[in-house]
């Protein structure tokens, strides 16, 4: 039996207050029967260190350098987030990969990077709405999950892959339990092929997960869990989510 996880994916939200308050609504509501974590803005690290270092809750942050260091303008390594105590870091999201220009190589690179710090690379895949209507999504998520695999080599198990269609993103729209499913049981085979540990991996689902959808999609014999962007930044939200979890 896998334990769930659930990562709050707070984007490019947040303040000093805001964040104080979130972390103590949710701690208020403890304990939780799933792992927790909050993936936050590189600026609130130390912060959410502090705050969380007595607590179940893990902490993370939302992309790394491929890089070790250097002269690499704007971006942080590995080795710095290890030094905040990051237990996760989310690569590959679709808006960087979007946004960014972030291929599949970088990606898997990233989540290399990651892991030769201790760091668990939550690695996304997912597909556009024109690759879901052509008919793609299944060769999609294959190809870049298949870039992490082959660069990973022997530590593939340590990961954690996140499907997250592009087009459930902060939309509203999200996947049925049942596209989810076929997805996630789609990558679960291809780990199979890579990993003797591919049953005990978590494999998070993203996309418009809300209070009255989590349960369901949670329910799906692969879908290990959760992560979560708009509804990670109220309490009261994430709280009902890590509880469908439970
Ligand atoms: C997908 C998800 C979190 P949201 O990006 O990674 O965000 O739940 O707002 O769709």
């Amino acid at each position: 039996m896998r334990r769930k996880l659930v990562v709050g994916n707070w984007k490019m939200h947040g303040s000093h207050q805001a964040n104080a308050e979130l972390l103590a609504g949710i701690r208020a509501a403890g304990p939780f029967g799933c792992d927790l974590a909050v993936c936050v803005p590189f600026p609130y690290l130390s912060e959410t260190a502090v705050t969380l270092a007595a607590s179940d809750l893990r902490w993370g942050a939302q992309d790394c350098s491929a890089h070790a260091q250097g002269a690499y303008t704007g971006e942080v390594s590995a080795a710095m987030l290890h030094e905040f105590g990051c237990r996760y870091v989310i690569v590959g999201h679709s808006e960087r990969r979007g946004y960014h220009a972030e291929g599949d190589q970088l990606v898997a690179d990233k989540a290399k990077a990651a892991l030769a710090h201790g760091i668990t690379p939550i690695v996304c895949v997912g597909e556009t709405l024109a690759q879901r209507e052509a008919g793609e999504t299944d060769a999609v998520v294959k190809r870049q999950l298949s870039a992490v695999i082959h660069t990973l080599g022997h530590c593939a198990g340590e990961m954690v892959v996140a499907y997250e269609p592009v087009w459930a993103i902060g939309t509203g729209r999200t996947a049925t339990p049942e596209q989810a499913q076929a997805v996630h049981a789609l990558l679960r085979t291809q780990l199979q092929a890579a990993t003797a540990h591919a049953d005990t991996m978590t494999l998070l689902y993203g996309g418009s997960v809300k209070p009255d959808n989590a349960s369901t999609l949670f329910g799906q014999p692969d879908i290990d869990g959760g992560l979560i962007g708009g509804a990670a930044l109220k309490a009261a939200d994430f709280v009902a989510i890590c509880r469908a979890a439970g």
